[in-house]
């Protein structure tokens, strides 16, 4: 068929469609075959016709932007052989379409594969595709997953069809009839060193997939591809970045939505493509994906974290604001850092040291000239109720005399470092990351590939796969916590693993050339480079816990996921509380132990939006402490930028302004007055909210829940909200609208479809289920908490060690009907395991007609840890208030003193005289 006679047909199916007459003649195949073109044959890039056609695929130019020239016949890929079904799942034995030539003769094709389909719950599924012949690597991350499938069919949510040529797997949901998975499509490749498997999307809206920058929170369809590749790049467009995702949430027609893993840790890339569908490419390992069936996107998230891990319960301290820079002098200048936030009463908790602290950058050390102090300024501030946090490596430095560096030396001892395969060599990788050779005047000067070669040691990287790797690691952070200084959380930093030369010193990885060099190489920043480009080789050996040897080039993308364990597990035994962890590097699961920064930022106003998507991409890959550095890392912040930016950062749950070496200072008593003050009300309203934040971050740790939460989590049935990327909720009830441009006094924002309440004025917002235009001068960001809902506050003090003595308020925020509930988590804020031994307190509240009461759910709270009850505020109270009374169990009613403001229709009420500690349920009534 020519090529042109497809073009005019589409032409008059387009402008007939768009005339709105459906042509009952344009026949079927055409809309076929314009789907099967956006698969693309030859995603390698360089294809002429000739090589397509030697790939058995179709050569048509297209003028659609990134849309491929060169792609796959309708039956190309695998044919289905045998199909076993049972009442637990379906058992298919594939074979490769042998009437298409082999796809990479470099990569050796596989041509009977094995599928495995498990039922595992009634709203989880799994289909594994794998070698039946030979055992290839799989993912050692353990999942947990329901201990017997789902034998009911009536209890499942979906239902699985198996198509033959092309073979593909289909899920449906059996309420829509939608199909929501659909691999019956061409491609599918199974090859050694290349793996690809496509599907249809049920819509167009999908999101997830990182960690990789992506310029709106829902994907564009138009055919982008994202490397997925754990690597020290700074968060950039189409660039791979620290840590690996391979999670995407899908909105159906339905409204409904589900979210998918692929469970591999081999580099790899995503394309998406506007059929509506998305191609996986690997380059190792097996396909094993894990689909859960939500219905709505929080569940999704509530699902899948199940799967996964729930995330870990960060330090309440953690909650509070942070300041941190790369290249502080010393500890002096730390010092007057803290000073001056004191004196302008800038709520502040965590002060953190960076890798200058160390001794030439070298783990485990204390520069005893320009830090010298910081032992004691750490002790100090913390008995001002602050905490400290300092940065870990995980290189190694080589190059000190033998018996003077014990990291080095036990860790030679205790062979946790990584080798080189026994028959190749019996050394250690070696790279240089910041550690400087002893004895070296470091000349900043010089380029940076001299100043590598000249300063810069040896490093070895330790396999923290081996348990003697955690012991030694564990034993270093106690060491240095007894002997050299205090420290309440842990933040590990260059575990992609990064490192300063290509694979290791001298350059030269040993063996197998495919593995840094492979016959795919997916779309990867350094994919004309090697994948060791900036870290260690491919070939390197690391060894499971189970003694199995693997090779550096499946597990690289785990380093990071390796490394947050065993430091997680030192910060508790050393400290006896739980502190907080937060890691650079990234996997699926992660978030049991760890929060995690969105990186090298720069300060520039386009990364405040950006901040916001990748804090929401976060949420759905089960890390709910994320936060970009504030102001941003890289270059000169400016003023206006960084007070928005102040504002914004207040609301992530990992608040931190940080900042690289050499740029001028971006701290909020850097600017002057007018900068303080706005900052200190901000901050003072993240910290008046922190008791509700940190219920938010115990709701994710025991359901699943979001923390920052996308609009489209809480109205879903409405398609506003599904691509929103510019406002952000905490949990389901207060909306953050943040200005994120220069200039701006007004900020266009979506009020989705509730009663709202003005944060500032605690006023009704007239509208709903409208974008409206909302004043925003200089000293605001727009905060609006949703009717329904009742949040547990408490006055902002200096830091949370004072806050956390104050008394509980709340703020009542009634719905259309008078109604509105909400909850409180409370424990000590930094026991280990408080939610697994129940030593909390969990209360609801509940506002009806006029009555507020609590609940206690749990009461396991130590006396010291009790909260008295304070000031309550009710907002949407529509008559005049003349009784407040409140009323406890064994106890006589008490009048509380009150206070109505009509305009505004807020009722105020002090229960602070009754010293209630509101373990004890109470009762409150006004009319
Ligand atoms: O190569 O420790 O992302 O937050 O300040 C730079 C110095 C190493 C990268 C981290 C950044 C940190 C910096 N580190």
């Amino acid at each position: 068929m020519a090529v042109w006679a497809v073009y005019l047909s589409l032409c008059l199916l387009i402008a007939l469609s768009a005339s709105g007459l459906e042509p009952d003649y344009t026949v079927n195949w055409e809309a076929k075959s314009l789907k099967s073109r956006d698969f693309d044959c030859y995603p390698d890039g360089g294809s002429d016709q000739a090589k397509c056609e030697a790939r058995g695929c179709i050569w048509e130019p297209s003028s659609i932007p990134n849309a491929p020239w060169c792609y796959y016949a309708e039956t190309h890929g695998y044919i289905t052989s045998n199909i076993v079904e049972t009442a637990s799942g379906i058992t298919v034995d594939i074979e490769r379409n042998t009437d298409f030539p082999i796809q990479r003769s470099q990569s050796r094709d596989i041509n009977k594969l094995r599928v495995e389909i498990t039922f595992l719950s009634g709203k989880s599924l799994r289909w594994k595709i794998f070698d039946p012949a030979n055992a290839r690597f799989e993912v050692p991350v353990p999942l947990e997953l329901p201990a017997t499938p789902e034998t009911e069919e009536n209890n499942r949510l979906y239902r699985v069809q198996i198509q033959n040529k092309p073979f593909g797997i289909q899920v449906i949901r059996k309420s829509s009839e939608e199909i929501i998975w659909d691999s019956a499509v061409p491609g599918f490749t199974f090859s050694d060193q290349f793996l690809q498997i496509s599907t249809r999307l049920p819509s167009n809206y999908v999101y997830g997939v990182g960690e990789t920058e992506h310029p709106s929170y829902t994907h564009d369809l138009n055919f982008h591809t994202y490397g997925l590749f754990a690597k020290d790049q700074p968060p950039g467009y189409k660039l791979n970045s620290y840590g690996v995702h391979p999670f995407y949430m899908g909105l159906e027609k339905s409204k409904n939505a589900h979210g998918v893993l692929l469970l591999n840790s081999n580099a790899m890339d995503v394309t998406i493509l506007p059929t509506p569908a998305l191609t996986y490419r690997t380059i190792g390992g097996i396909l094993d994906f894990y689909m859960v069936m939500g219905p709505t996107p929080e569940v999704v998230v509530q699902q899948y974290t199940e799967m996964i891990g729930r995330p870990v319960l960060p330090a309440y301290w953690s909650l509070g604001f942070q300041l941190c820079r790369y290249g502080y002098a010393n500890d002096a200048e730390i010092a007057d850092l803290y000073n001056d936030m004191k004196a302008a009463k800038i709520p502040y908790d965590v002060q953190y040291a960076d890798i200058e602290y160390m001794e030439r950058q070298m783990d485990f050390t204390l520069d005893k000239e320009n830090f010298k102090g910081l032992p004691a300024l750490v002790d100090r501030m913390r008995a001002e109720g602050m905490r400290y946090i300092f940065i870990l490596d995980p290189a190694i430095a080589a190059n000190e005399t033998k018996g003077s560096y014990p990291a080095f030396d036990t860790g030679i001892e205790k062979d946790v470092f990584i080798k080189w395969p026994p028959k190749l060599s019996d050394d250690i990788v070696w790279g240089k990351v910041w550690p400087d050779y002893p004895n070296v005047d470091v000349d900043n000067s010089l380029d940076w590939d001299t100043q590598v070669k000249l300063f810069r040691a040896f490093v070895a990287f330790p396999d923290f796969f081996k348990k003697s790797t955690a012991e030694w690691w564990g034993q270093q952070i106690k060491d240095y916590y007894n002997n050299v200084m205090k420290f309440d959380g842990l933040w590990i930093d260059m575990n992609e693993p990064a490192s300063f030369v290509h694979g290791t010193v001298g350059e030269k990885c040993l063996g197998d050339q495919t593995l840094e060099n492979p016959p795919y190489m997916p779309r990867l920043e350094s994919m004309y480079r090697g994948l060791n480009h900036k870290t260690m080789c491919m070939n390197s050996e690391q060894i499971l816990d189970d003694g199995t040897r693997v090779k550096h080039y499946d597990v690289h993308n785990l380093y990071g996921w390796s490394h947050t364990k065993p430091t997680y597990d030192a910060l508790l035994s050393t400290t006896g509380k739980r502190g907080v962890v937060v890691t650079r590097s990234t996997y699926p699961s992660s978030g049991r132990w760890a929060g995690h920064w969105l990186g090298d930022n720069y300060s520039r106003w386009d990364q405040l939006l950006k901040s916001i998507i990748g804090m929401m991409e976060f949420s759905i890959f089960g890390i709910p402490y994320t936060g970009a550095d504030i102001c941003g890392f890289f270059n000169h912040a400016e003023y206006e930028m960084c007070l928005r930016w102040m504002q914004l950062g207040a609301f992530y749950p990992f608040s931190r302004n940080h900042n690289t070496i050499n740029m001028p200072r971006q701290d909020p008593v850097a600017w002057g007055d007018e900068f303080a003050a706005v900052s200190r009300d901000v901050l003072n309203i993240r910290y008046t909210l922190l008791p509700y934040l940190y219920t938010l971050m115990y709701e994710a740790h025991a359901h699943g829940n979001t923390v920052v939460r996308p609009l489209l989590h809480e109205f879903v049935t409405d398609e506003n909200t599904w691509k929103i990327d510019r406002q952000f909720l905490w949990g389901p009830a207060l909306l953050i609208t943040p200005a994120l441009d220069p200039g701006v006094t007004v900020v266009r924002g979506y009020v989705p479809n509730a009663r709202w309440y003005d944060y500032h004025t605690g006023e009704v917002v007239g509208v709903r289920g409208q974008f409206v235009d909302m004043e925003t001068p200089l000293w605001k960001i727009n905060l609006h908490v949703r009717g329904g809902h009742i949040l547990p506050w408490q006055k902002a003090e200096s830091n949370t060690h004072y806050s956390r003595l104050n008394p509980l308020g709340l703020l009542v925020a009634l719905d259309d009907g008078g109604s509105a509930h909400g909850s409180l988590f409370w424990d000590d804020g930094e026991g280990i395991d408080t939610v697994q031994n129940k030593r909390f307190l969990l209360t609801t509240f509940t506002a009806s007609s006029g009555v507020l009461t609590s609940m206690v759910p749990t009461d396991g709270l130590a006396e010291a840890d009790r909260l008295t009850l304070g000031l309550v505020k009710v907002w949407g109270v529509t008559a005049p208030v003349t009784r407040v009374t409140m009323s406890v169990t064994g106890q006589p009613d008490a009048d509380l003193p009150f206070t109505y403001n009509a305009q505004v229709q807020e009722l105020q009420f002090d229960a602070t005289s009754q010293s209630h500690t509101i373990e004890k349920p109470f009762t409150i009534t006004w009319n």
